[in-house]
């Protein structure tokens, strides 16, 4: 197919996102770092090498499996189809599919074209996709028909109301008023005008710290060198069969080492629908799966069912635990509950991931959230005045490396408090450092909720609750929880001469506006003043500290 011509030249990094500084990138690619790879280049590759391997198996409702070769091909098929309906190079996509194997055809068709999707989770509703469809100027949406209940359907005919740039809704299954993945146009492709292995791969979601998510712009180059180095620190091989536990989206199922770290070692990746053990045991059995990667709560279920004899995980060698502080004694029990090995991942979707080693000492395995994947990693832990403390003591991480963004998508003014004048990433997390190199996870300085992995800022939903009427003041905190790590509570003030809500009134409230479900307030609780720091501001610390000491509600 003839390269289409553009209104718009595909953007490169350095236009809509900060990029390396030359230096810094020829130093990169010199290190062999940076090898001209691209997403859609790395499957081809993987095809030509291995055409009948299994790539990929959705298991449900029917199992299907590709190979690498058909993989390949529905991409470019795929790609077609998406080229044909004036979808091209530097173009936004918001992907939003649950792990079904259309998301994986979809991320590499739209590579194949240049197009970047923004990767939503499926737990996302109005107000999340609105914000990642305006703040990437996305021209098309992609969604699933039904998931989980949820007609996202009709989220997207809500979604382009609001968002006048989108032309385009894509559905895996059932269309209703959009255009069925389907029913695209699957004209064998030509030769597709790809990528340049330096321009940007795609954007992913931060889990914010003001305001909405950030988007975070990742170039082909600098994130596949992200899952080689994970799929080489894992041993990943041609017998890997690995689970797609968490949502396929995140960044942590995504390269550590996930389905993209998978299918770069030559393995196989599995779909799984839900994390429930009932169905990640069934599938475990069923596929001889060897590797997975979950978040502590789920580690938690897992070893409860797994102690109750329930399921056959002979097969299973290897779990990576991440997203969240995974406590020693909790990690002490995975192994002999599990009956494999323990892997300790510590990563952000900015770029830095820490793995602890296959030929770590058990100790340092259980005790320690790994060391950087690369070499060129640059880790400095520094005190509030960004002096760096002593060696073995507790400070802030900051970043900076060969798959570490320099700033995030369209966001000048954040960029400028995220990152040093030197392009360190201010990563808002407490660590130490241990002799051996690994860093340690003691806390967090950002203002940020970790609800067991999942992320985000509470100024988000206490602008929401805000809007109430009843409202004159919220804040939002993370109280201590032993199944999730952190669940949040909400101090609400309310007006003196309205009608008092109930919690559960306020949480209705902000469920009714559209956000994820993982956002509403677990606890709510109505105060009359909050504490004050010494400048004024709202004492989070100390609205953590009284709700340690009160029974909760
Ligand atoms: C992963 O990525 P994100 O972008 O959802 O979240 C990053 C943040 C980190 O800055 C840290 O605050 C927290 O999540 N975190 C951990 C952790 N892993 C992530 N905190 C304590 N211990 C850990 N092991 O969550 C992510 C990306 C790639 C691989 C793994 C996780």
């Amino acid at each position: 197919m003839p390269a289409r011509p553009r209104a718009v030249p595909a953007l490169t990094p350095g236009v809509d996102a900060p990029t390396w500084p030359e230096e810094f990138a020829e130093r990169y690619r010199r290190a062999g770092h940076w090898r001209g790879e691209t997403l859609g280049g790395m499957l081809r590759a993987r095809a030509a090498a291995h055409p009948d391997r299994i790539a990929l198996v959705d298991p449900q409702p029917e199992r299907r499996s590709w190979t690498y070769r058909r993989l390949d091909e529905a991409a470019d098929r795929l790609a077609a189809g998406f080229a044909g309906r004036g979808i091209g190079p530097g173009d936004r996509v918001v992907v939003q599919l649950p792990n079904v194997g259309e998301f994986v055809e979809v991320v590499f068709a739209l590579s194949r074209i240049g197009a970047l999707p923004v990767f939503a989770l499926p737990a996302h509703r109005d107000t999340e996709i609105a914000h990642f469809c305006s703040l990437s100027g996305a021209v098309a949406y992609v969604v699933p028909d039904v998931h989980a209940g949820f007609d996202h359907r009709e989220l997207a005919e809500r979604v382009r109301r609001r968002s006048p740039a989108l032309r385009e809704v894509f559905v895996a299954g059932e269309p209703g008023a959009h255009t069925a993945l389907a029913d695209l146009p699957r004209d064998p492709a030509g030769p597709l005008p790809g990528p340049e292995p330096h321009e940007l791969a795609f954007l992913q979601l931060s889990g914010g710290t003001t305001g909405m998510s950030k988007l975070i712009p990742r170039t082909h180059d600098d994130y596949l060198y992200s899952v080689r180095g994970s799929a080489g620190i894992c041993g990943v091989g041609p017998r890997t069969r690995f689970l797609v536990v968490l949502p396929a989206a995140h960044n942590f199922p995504m390269s550590s080492p996930g389905w993209l770290g998978t299918l770069y070692g030559g393995g196989t990746v599995v779909l799984c629908p839900q994390p429930d053990p009932a169905t990640a045991f069934a599938l475990i059995g069923q596929e001889r799966i060897t590797m997975t990667g979950l978040v502590p709560p789920l580690v938690a279920l897992w070893t409860d069912a797994a102690a109750r004899g329930t399921g056959d995980l002979g097969s299973l060698e290897l779990v990576l635990v991440g997203g969240a502080k995974y406590g020693e004694q909790a990690a002490r029990r995975l192994e002999p509950a599990l009956g494999c090995r323990l892997m300790q991942v510590f990563g952000m979707a900015e770029g830095l991931v820490n793995y602890t080693r296959l030929d770590d000492d058990p100790e340092t395995v259980v005790t320690t959230q790994g060391r950087p994947i690369s070499p060129d990693d640059e880790v400095r832990i520094v005190d509030d005045d960004g002096r760096d403390v002593p060696e073995g003591e507790c400070g802030q991480l900051l970043t900076r490396g060969p798959y570490t963004i320099r700033g995030y998508w369209r966001a000048p003014e954040h960029n400028a408090a995220a990152f040093t004048a030197d392009g360190f990433y201010r990563t808002g997390d407490l660590v130490r450092r241990t002799p051996s190199g690994h860093l340690v996870v003691e806390g967090r300085a950002k203002d940020q909720i970790n609800r067991g992995g999942e992320k985000f800022a509470p100024g988000e939903i206490e602008d929401i609750i805000l809007a109430h009427p009843a409202v004159r003041d919220v804040a939002l905190v993370a109280v201590p929880d032993e199944y999730l790590g952190e669940r949040t509570l909400a101090h609400v003030i309310l007006r003196p001469d309205t009608d008092p809500p109930t919690p559960a009134q306020i949480k209705a409230f902000v469920r009714e506006r559209g956000v994820a479900a993982y956002k509403i307030p677990d606890l709510v609780r109505f105060v009359d003043v909050f504490p004050h720091t010494g400048v004024g501001k709202v004492s989070r610390s100390g609205l953590r500290s009284a709700a340690a000491s009160r029974e909760q509600r």
